[in-house]
């Protein structure tokens, strides 16, 4: 893998885009690659928890123009080999994904960041819904989870403007959870998913499945899925451990079982 960096430690799955001389820019390869250590991420049982950055001053510029341009490249299979199945992926992996967006987040970048689980972002950092300025629609689900985090109005403004926003009103917003000081950002990002990666596994999973379930559900339905899976959960390993821990005044160990 050339343009992203992907490392496993103390069962963080870290992905860095790594192409700073074009601000993290997404090419082809550069989409594929991340794809295939997302994918590592859901079979590597070990692999608890996931954490995407970018290197240098960006978090990622969205689709990298030039490439977008060379011939015989269509935007359509851009947008469907490239960003959907990360989109998908980034929804479907039962694990929680933080990202931690580290400088500017344009287009696609910052779509992607908004498709992750927690989004904590460096007090320099902005977010751009660039798309409009050069014509086109925004792709990568910010039409659907975007509204859904700051509202009709503000994302109507957004992204018909392609207004910038800093970190802080990103927060206040509710685009992203939480901001931190540009140099303290990489090692609050690391605690909270290495804290995660010895968190009950299955039932953040389960979390995530009945969080990406509401976004279509009616309440009957969600309160059947609730049941469902608060069943699967008390049947794990973790819930085991964590009430047995409680009652023996001691810290649980979780195993992600
Ligand atoms: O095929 C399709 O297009 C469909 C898919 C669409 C998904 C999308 O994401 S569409 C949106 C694409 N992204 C943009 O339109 C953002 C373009 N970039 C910018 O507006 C600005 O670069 C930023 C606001 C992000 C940052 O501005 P600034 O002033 O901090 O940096 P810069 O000087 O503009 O950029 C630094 C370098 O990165 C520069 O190269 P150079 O001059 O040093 O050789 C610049 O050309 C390059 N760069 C920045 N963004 C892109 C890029 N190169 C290729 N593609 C980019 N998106």
């Amino acid at each position: 893998m050339n343009n992203i960096l992907f490392s496993i430690t103390n069962g963080v799955g870290k992905i860095v885009l790594n192409r700073p001389e074009v601000l993290n820019s997404f090419n082809m390869n550069m989409a594929k690659e991340m794809q295939a250590a997302l994918d590592d991420c859901v079979a590597t049982s070990h692999v608890r928890s996931v954490l995407i950055t970018g290197e240098g001053r960006a978090f990622s510029a969205g689709q990298d123009l030039a490439a977008a341009i060379e011939p015989g490249v269509e935007i359509k299979q851009i947008v469907r080999e490239q960003y959907n199945p990360i989109i998908l992926k980034l929804r479907e992996i039962e694990k929680p994904v933080v990202c931690a967006v580290n400088g500017v987040a344009a287009g696609a970048g910052a779509n992607i960041a908004f498709a992750c689980d927690i989004v904590l972002a460096a007090t320099s950092a902005s977010f751009i819904q660039a798309f409009s300025k050069i014509g086109l629609i925004p792709d990568s689900a910010g039409t659907f989870f975007l509204p859904r985090l700051i509202g009709l109005q503000r994302a109507s403004a957004l992204m018909m403007l392609g207004d910038k926003v800093t970190a802080q009103q990103a927060m206040e917003y509710g685009m992203i959870y939480k901001i931190f000081p540009d140099e303290s950002l990489m090692a609050e990002a690391e605690k909270m998913a290495a804290m995660l990666a010895t968190m009950p596994t299955k039932g953040i999973g389960y979390t995530k499945r009945l969080l990406n379930a509401s976004l279509n559900h009616d309440l009957k339905e969600q309160l059947q899925m609730e049941e469902e899976l608060q069943d699967a959960a008390a049947k794990t390993h973790d819930h085991k451990e964590g009430v047995k821990a409680f009652l023996e005044k001691r810290k649980p160990i979780f195993k992600g079982e």
